[in-house]
């Protein structure tokens, strides 16, 4: 890796003849690397990585460079639209703002009256940066209920960071970790959450150990010094095996213990009953490289752990997460620097505070869907979906009536997409604020087109725990397309709640800003904030939770009725679960590995990058294609209790030959209307039942199911 400067932005406007050059930072994926915009006659010509970005240095992914494909695509609906045909019918007209925002606000006030405001929810999907505004607009409006991919995405990560230290303990790249462990997580393609992939290989030049835990053999895992290579949805169990071999050869940091971790002794009782004879089992891994990777990671420091989404989507979310956390604190690895670390974000209004949770007033909150049932989602404002389809299908515990999603693909992107469709097919009013007419948004009421990320001016990172915040400027104007953020200050400002909002949404931007001192003018020269870093704070003041230690035991989970400990929970349906299923359904399903184009079901039409993947793949091991008559490129059917698709066969040595990895989110613009909603997505085949659920996040368990395979 070099982070040389490649480019004089003066030098390429005279080469080329740009008319314009603006600094921003890109959001086709969670976002975060810096660029300059080159425009000319007001259109972007290029985009190009800012090699000072602390973010990214220069570096850009192939989403990154297809922007301007996205924002001019012909495809695009650049006006409201108001559906005239049937549900799914492809048949709209396009109608103005002021007539979509007053249906929307007429529905809003008519069912805020009638079934009370939780009879409304919002929703979005991955971080979009504009979760801030949706949750102060449910806040002011008076529901709980926004629906997020929060219950088995990020939002697990960061609610038990909060249980367990206080904030969610992230990588402290900077200062170059000697041993690194991934766990569940490609980030050299998913660029994901805090960091971009270039973090990782420029620790990478430095040759750290690296220790790698991923069922299928990724770029990343071939470069390691021990690949772990378990049995998908077994996270827990492992981690508990090798803390069985760190405590047993005492290996913890004794002096951390002593001082700052409440519950050894329990704790220390639980891991004993995890020894590596018998993990070996669960996990598939070889008991010896059990030891060989706990000994290789507690005893090189300073060590830390990035990890991915992988292991959220299980039944023992919450567990896995905690227990990754619990590795790091035995072992001396929280806020030192090039362990993982607690930063501290810049002074200015978090998002929380923006979100404005505290209006909403306890019976309100207390309505939330599903709030009874997934005690540690609710306390951090996440619902499970399933609690919304059901109030829409039975109208339990009441009826909702109106769907509002402002960036999501839920009937691609949510478990049991049956279920889904049955919902939204039958929901009164549904809006959707998006750029295409995705599947989902084909099933809405209204239309409201939404900008990208080239049409902005916004704070970027502000949700992210690296300490970082970014800015985002406007470059271009296409259409009639209005960012989010502009969209629901507007609508509250007609449906009376125009005191907690602002005459003009760019007004929002000083008032994130105020605490810090400077103003959106300033910010945007600046480029971004840093908080200032200080270690071993709890030194000082312990951490943030109800005992000041790290709570290796959660008192908050005790006091929600839950296990304060961790322990290793069979997937709902595995080869020890349901034996009985074996038979029909041999070999466990992975669905949802990143694609280096794609974002979710994100960029299917743009053409750019629909060529570096056209077809959805299924990973197969030879051996198991060969039982089939399966061959490369084959078109396979993909089948499980719950339904069956179609995927293209990859065969692949680097994934054990009872593991099956299908790709997520995968519909077809060029098809008919709903993209071909149900050939190829991988969501006909998760369950999305409360059983399936992780019991205090809702997580639903996606990543390992059973399924058969066949030719198709
Ligand atoms: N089986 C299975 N299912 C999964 C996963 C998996 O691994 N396996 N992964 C899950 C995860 S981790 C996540 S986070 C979810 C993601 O779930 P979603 O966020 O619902 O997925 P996307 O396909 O990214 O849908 C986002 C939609 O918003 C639009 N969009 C993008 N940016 C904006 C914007 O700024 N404003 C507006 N209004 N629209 C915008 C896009 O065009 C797209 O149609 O999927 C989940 N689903
Ligand atoms: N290009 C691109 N980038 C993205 C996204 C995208 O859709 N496209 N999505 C974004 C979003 S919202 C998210 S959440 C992140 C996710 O980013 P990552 O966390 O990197 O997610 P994945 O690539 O889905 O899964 C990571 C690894 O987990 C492994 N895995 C599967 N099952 C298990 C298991 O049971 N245990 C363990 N330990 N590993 C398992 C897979 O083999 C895979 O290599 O990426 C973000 N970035
Ligand atoms: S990693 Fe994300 S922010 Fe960076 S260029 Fe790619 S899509 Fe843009
Ligand atoms: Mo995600």
């Amino acid at each position: 890796m070099t982070d040389k400067p490649r480019i004089d932005p003066k030098k390429e406007m005279a080469v080329y003849g740009y008319e314009k050059m603006v600094k921003s930072h890109c959001r086709m994926c969670h976002g975060g690397c810096g660029v300059f915009i080159f425009l000319k006659k007001g259109r972007v010509m290029r985009i190009v990585g800012d090699p000072d970005c602390p973010i990214s240095f220069g570096t850009l992914c192939p989403k990154g460079l297809a922007s301007a494909q996205l924002a001019y695509h012909t495809d695009r609906i650049t006006h409201p639209l108001k559906r005239i045909g049937p549900k799914g019918s492809g048949r709209w007209e396009r109608i103005s703002w002021d007539e979509a925002l007053k249906i929307l606000a007429d529905k809003i006030m008519d069912y805020k009256e009638k079934f009370g405001p939780e009879s409304i929810v919002l929703g979005y999907g991955t971080g979009r940066e504009n979760e801030g505004v949706i949750y102060r607009f449910a806040n002011t409006l008076g529901t709980p209920n926004v629906l997020t991919a929060g219950h088995f995405c990020y939002g697990p990560r960061v609610a038990t960071g909060i249980i367990t230290c206080g904030s969610l303990p992230v990588v402290d790249y900077a200062n170059n970790p000697r041993c690194l462990m991934v766990w569940g997580n490609n980030v050299v393609i998913s660029n994901p959450d805090e960091y971009k992939g270039v973090y990782f290989s420029k620790l990478m030049d430095k040759k750290p150990k690296l220790i790698v835990v991923d069922p299928r053999l990724t770029k990343i895992a071939s470069e390691a010094d021990i690949w772990l290579q378990l049995r998908p949805g077994t996270d827990a169990a492992l981690a508990l095996g090798m803390m069985h071999v760190i405590v047993t050869e005492g290996l913890y940091d004794k002096d951390f213990v002593e001082k700052y971790v409440h519950g050894w002794e329990p704790f220390v009782e639980r891991v004993l009953a995890y020894p590596p004879e018998r993990v070996s089992q669960i996990t598939w891994v070889p008991e010896e490289m059990i030891r060989q990777a706990a000994r290789l990671f507690a005893t090189t420091k300073p060590a830390a752990i990035q990890w991915g989404v992988a292991i959220e989507q299980q039944v023992t979310c919450s567990e896995n997460n905690r227990a990754l956390m619990a590795l790091l604190a035995i072992t001396g690895n929280i806020d030192r620097p090039g362990s993982q670390v607690l930063f501290t974000p810049p002074p200015i209004r978090t998002v929380s505070e923006f979100g404005a949770h505290k209006l909403l007033s306890p019976e309100q909150r207390e309505k939330r869907l599903g709030g009874e049932r997934f005690r540690l989602a609710h306390n951090f404002a996440i619902i499970n979906p399933r609690a919304v389809w059901e109030a829409i299908l039975y109208e339990s515990p009441y009826p909702v009536k109106m769907l509002f999603f402002i960036s999501s693909n839920p009937l691609l992107t949510r478990g049991n997409s049956k279920m889904v469709y049955e919902a939204l097919s039958k929901v009164e009013f549904m809006a959707v604020s998006d750029f295409f007419l995705t599947p989902t948004a084909q099933m809405a009421d209204i239309f409201l087109p939404s900008a990208t990320w080239l049409e902005m001016d916004y704070i970027g990172d502000f949700w992210k725990r690296h300490g970082f915040v970014v800015a985002r400027q406007k470059a271009i104007q296409v259409g009639e397309c209005r960012s989010d953020h502009e969209i629901l200050n507007d609508l509250a400002n007609r449906v009376g709640l125009e005191r907690y909002w602002w005459p003009d949404f760019k007004h929002a931007l000083d008032y994130i800003l105020e605490p810090a001192g400077i103003t959106w003018e300033q910010f945007k020269e600046m480029g971004h904030l840093k908080g200032e870093m200080r270690y071993e704070k709890f030194k000082e003041k312990g951490f943030s939770t109800p005992t000041r230690k790290f709570e290796i035991y959660s008192t908050l989970l005790e006091k929600w009725g839950y296990d304060p400990l961790l322990d290793h929970r069979e997937p709902p349906e595995s080869p020890i679960s349901t034996p009985e299923l074996l038979q029909e359904y041999p070999y466990i399903l992975i669905t949802g590995r990143r694609l280096p184009g794609f974002f979710h079901s994100e960029n299917r039409q743009i053409g750019l990058l629909r060529d570096l993947h056209p077809d959805p793949t299924v990973e197969i091991h030879p051996d198991t294609a060969k039982a089939h008559g399966i061959q490369e490129g084959d078109w396979v059917i993909i089948k499980t209790k719950r339904g069956e698709i179609r995927q293209r066969a990859r065969l692949f040595l680097g994934i054990h030959p009872k593991v099956i990895s299908a790709e997520h989110a995968w519909w077809f613009p060029e098809k008919d209307s709903m993209g071909a909603w149900d050939e190829s997505n991988v969501n006909i085949l998760t369950d999305n039942s409360y059983e399936a659920c992780d019991p205090k996040m809702g997580a639903t368990h996606v990543r390992s199911l059973l399924c058969n395979i066949s030719k198709a």
